[in-house]
């Protein structure tokens, strides 16, 4: 492992395990030690503060939490934690995820949650990573190699197009 700070992905249910997957994904690309738990800001308050208070403790760098429909889980979190806490919205609802959106993002100030996009969870991921890699060099070289590959996808892409089209 080449950070031992461990991120947490926090879901509000197990319905959105799906999506973050994704998150998880990243993380592991990165060798981040992820522990991943289901709690929710409605159906399991008490664990879900226990958590967030405990977490800078038990050794944990960042908090990723994602829900859905009135989405509270990240804004709760945050609440009880000076860790930096990413909340991913979840489209779960009639509302495609604008209610999870807007529930996460409209954060009072003094306690904020770096809000991604709808379902946004590879970038919940990266972002994870970046702040992990503020202190380490490691994952800073390893961040530059993704973009720098990231870059190279893209030119190969439109050197295609051009060959294809031209
Ligand atoms: C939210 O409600 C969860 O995060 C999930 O996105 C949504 C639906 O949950 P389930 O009813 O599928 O458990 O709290």
């Amino acid at each position: 492992m080449t950070e031992t700070k461990k991120v947490a992905v926090i879901m509000g249910s197990d319905s959105d395990l799906p999506v973050l997957r994704k998150t998880i994904d990243v993380l592991k690309s990165f060798d981040i030690n992820v522990e991943t738990h289901i709690m929710s800001a409605h159906r399991t308050p008490e664990q879900a503060c226990k958590f967030a208070s405990e977490a800078r403790e038990n050794g944990f760098g960042v908090i990723i939490a994602a829900a859905g429909k009135a989405a509270h889980l990240a804004g709760v979190l945050a609440a009880h934690t000076t860790l930096p806490v990413i909340g991913i919205p979840i489209k779960a609802s009639t509302l495609d995820g604008l209610d999870a959106l807007l529930s996460t993002v409209q954060m009072p100030k003094g306690i904020p949650v770096a809000t991604v996009a709808i379902d946004g969870a590879e970038n919940a991921g990266y972002l994870a990573v970046q702040m992990m890699a503020i202190y380490n060099k490691d994952l800073q070289d390893k961040l530059a190699k993704m973009k720098a590959d990231m870059t190279a996808e893209v030119v190969a892409k439109d050197e295609k197009l051009q060959q294809e089209l031209n």
